[in-house]
């Protein structure tokens, strides 16, 4: 969300107190919970302070000099064996657009990959797919301060007042000070299902045909704008033909919902004179998530419901800096500003500005780098702040992989499940105790600074990458983050008008083609859209169930995501005891009727098996699963979801189907 904070610190470098700041336009002084304690991990005894060296299997301390030149003679040596594509390398969403640029600049200039990705991928690499596919641009196109502006507002896959509560705060705001409209979308029923005057309560994994039955209500209803479709956009026509088979009688019957509550809710969004659209993981981790996403930007394009204030399409970011670490290139297609790896004249522009050749085939995604270490084609791989060990589907096979590699480094703030299995561990610091600038969900740059000074021992991110690009014989010499700014910004146009100094008090929103420019609150302005004709491009799209589906060994579907409390493999939050004494271990929620039919009491230690493995949990009687879906958070290492998750893909985005798997509760 990118909410600004005051913070306070005590005589020992403690954080000890945060507050919202008034005056800022994106939080307005309101902070969730996560901002107001969550600062504590900083002040953690368990911070890494001093660089590891695996030997014999045990890690013991190594000095700076030592683990960078060890770090460096080992890939240089893998670099020259087996080729530079067999190492992979992850930027960090937790991590500022300096921090991204170098370590994507340190893979493609010094390593000579495309093999660079960040957790985007399980995240939104549907959207940066299928809006750029249907828009051009992969961003959220509208502003937080946009939502007084709607008069309708449609939630699907979102479950925002436990993930972005900033945001949710300001939709409750505009529904108690107004007439809007809001429509929910999700399998469970969740708080803003509450608020809503319509929720769908639909089955997982059939968003194409909810929406395709509402498009098609509006196509019949005569609400479509017909001016804007013609003037803007294309493909419309072989969308309605799709759309025409999705009658009422045949999306009821897939997603499990009324029909009539499709047709209001499509009337609802239809006649609005201004709608917006909120969604995030729901929609975007399915193996048909590029499809989710095409048939949302085709609701949105149908009605015209884009271009200005209080319409669009809110692609909720998640982590603090994802936006940012996909506008900075650590993706293994692009360049920062999602130049194109393929396009030679801007790798001849990249060569130029950075001396070296750099390689043309696009690199692997995150989401492959273990298929390809268990074949032996990768060998190495470098991270900064990730934890796949906990969070990517699959661990089980995922530690396999990890467990193989000739070579691991990872930059951390903690020894992570995942650092655990590094042969060197760098000790970072940490964002409270960074300057660089963090991308907020509405494009906004903002600039960070330091609220505390890092913890003796510790290295900025940046530094670190630079000191190993060095020692492997590319030199990388800057010496602050606002000179890398000025170099992003030479070679990224949507950011070439910002600097550290420009953002000091508020920060802008890209793109900001120069100097002058005040930056850009709504993309595709008037529908000029950002694909290479100026039009937008609808997609005929059909549903496509998830490729896993219950049957008689795993009758039900189990859906996973976040808790208000948490944050992802809780490296973090476990460490702050405000947070952690809320929810201080996992559960599982399911229905009352499914418990009953199992014979499960409330608490009850469970245990949920699917083709992937099996993990124990206890049971949560709740009505917020649909009947045959239960919910697992991913949070936790113990009774972790990820030991059950399909690694499926969507063959586009190349993110895993987190949202359904086939699982059975037994009890113990
Ligand atoms: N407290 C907290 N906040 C966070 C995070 C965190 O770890 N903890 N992480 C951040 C990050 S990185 C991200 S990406 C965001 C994610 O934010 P969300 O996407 O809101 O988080 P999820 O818990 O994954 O919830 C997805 C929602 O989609 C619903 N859903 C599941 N399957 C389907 C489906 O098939 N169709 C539809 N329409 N809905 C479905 C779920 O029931 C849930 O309400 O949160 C960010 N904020
Ligand atoms: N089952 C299931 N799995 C999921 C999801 C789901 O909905 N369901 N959601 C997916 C999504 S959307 C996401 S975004 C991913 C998140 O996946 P990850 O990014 O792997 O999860 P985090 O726990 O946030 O890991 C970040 C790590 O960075 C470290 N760190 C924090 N700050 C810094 C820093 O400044 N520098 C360095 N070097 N390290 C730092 C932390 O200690 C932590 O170990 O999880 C995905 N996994
Ligand atoms: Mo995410």
């Amino acid at each position: 969300v990118g909410c600004n904070l005051t913070l306070y610190k005590n005589k020992e470098n403690n954080l000890i107190l945060s507050r919202g700041i008034k005056e800022s336009i994106v939080n307005k002084g309101r902070t969730c919970v996560k901002g107001r304690f969550g600062y504590e991990y900083v002040n953690s005894k368990e911070r890494l302070t001093t660089p590891l060296i695996k030997e014999n299997g045990k890690f013991r301390e190594a000095t700076w000099e030592e683990a960078i030149s060890y770090t460096a003679k080992k890939l240089k040596e893998i670099k020259e064996k087996y080729g530079p594509d067999s190492i992979g390398l992850l930027g960090s969403s937790r991590c500022p657009n300096e921090d991204n640029y170098v370590l994507q600049k340190f893979a493609r200039a010094c390593i000579g990959t495309n093999n660079v990705d960040n957790c985007a991928r399980l995240c939104h690499a549907s959207t940066v797919s299928g809006l750029g596919i249907a828009l051009g641009a992969g961003a959220a196109t509208n502003s937080i301060e946009d939502i007084s502006d709607s008069d309708v507002i449609f939630i699907i896959g979102s479950n925002m007042s436990e993930t972005h509560p900033v945001i949710a705060q300001a939709v409750k705001q505009h529904k108690i000070s107004s007439n809007v409209k809001i429509i929910v979308a999700d399998p469970r029923n969740i708080a803003m299902a509450r608020l809503a005057d319509i929720y769908i309560q639909h089955n997982p994994g059939s968003d194409v045909a909810l929406i395709n039955g509402m498009m098609n209500v509006i196509i019949g209803e005569g609400l479509i704008k017909k001016d804007f479709i013609d003037a803007r956009t294309e493909g419309f026509i072989e969308a309605k033909t799709t759309i025409e088979k999705y009658d009422l009688e045949t999306a009821s019957k897939i997603t499990g919902v009324d029909k009539e509550m499709i047709r209001e809710s499509a009337l609802t969004y239809g006649r609005a004179k201004n709608a917006m659209i909120f969604y995030t993981m729901g929609i975007t981790q399915h193996s048909t998530g590029v499809d989710n996403v095409l048939s949302i930007a085709n609701l949105v394009m149908m009605t015209g419901n884009i271009g200005r204030r209080g319409s669009g399409i809110m692609a909720l970011r998640g982590q603090a800096n994802v936006q940012g670490a996909c506008d900075m290139g650590a993706l293994p297609n692009v360049h920062p500003g999602y130049q194109s790896i393929t396009d030679p004249a801007i790798r001849e522009k990249f060569e130029k500005a950075w001396g070296v050749k750099i390689p043309e085939k696009v690199g692997l995604p995150v989401t492959e780098f273990a298929e390809k270490i268990l074949s032996s084609e990768m060998k190495a791989v470098f991270a900064m702040g990730e934890n796949p060990l906990i969070t990517e589907p699959d661990i089980n096979t995922e530690r396999k992989a990890f467990e193989k590699l000739e070579f691991f480094a990872i930059q951390e703030i903690f020894l992570s499940e995942t650092a655990e299995l590094a042969h060197v561990v760098f000790p970072a610091s940490a964002a409270y105790e960074k300057d660089g600038t963090f991308v907020n969900t509405e494009r906004r740059v903002q600039l960070l600074n330091i609220a505390k000074e890092k913890p003796k021992g510790t290295k900025f991110d940046w530094e670190i990458v630079c000191e190993i690009s060095k020692a492997m014989g590319y030199e990388m010499n800057y010496s602050n983050t606002s000179e890398i700014a000025d170099e992003i910004s030479s070679l990224t146009p949507s950011y070439a008008g910002i600097s550290h100094e420009r953002i000091k008090k508020v920060g802008i929103q890209w793109p900001c083609p120069d100097k002058n420019h005040p930056g850009t609150v709504f993309l595709h302005k008037d529908g000029n859209f950002k694909r290479a004709n100026g039009r937008g491009l609808f997609s005929a799209i059909e549903y496509k169930p998830p490729r896993e589906l219950p049957d008689e060994n795993y009758p039900f579907i189990l859906t996973t995501g976040r808790i208000l409390y948490h944050y992802h493999s809780r490296s973090e939050t476990k460490r702050v005891k405000v947070l952690n004494n809320f929810v201080p271990k996992n559960y599982m929620e399911i229905n009352p009727v499914d418990a009953d039919k199992l014979n499960v009491k409330d608490k009850e230690t469970v245990k949920v098996t699917s083709r992937r493995g099996s993990i124990e949990v206890e049971s949560k009687i709740s009505d917020r699963p649909k009947k045959g879906v239960v919910f697992i958070s991913f949070h936790f290492k113990e009774s972790a979801a990820n030991v059950l998750t399909n690694p499926v893909l969507d063959p586009i985005a190349k993110i895993p189907e987190f949202k359904v798997a086939a699982v059975r509760i037994e009890k113990t």
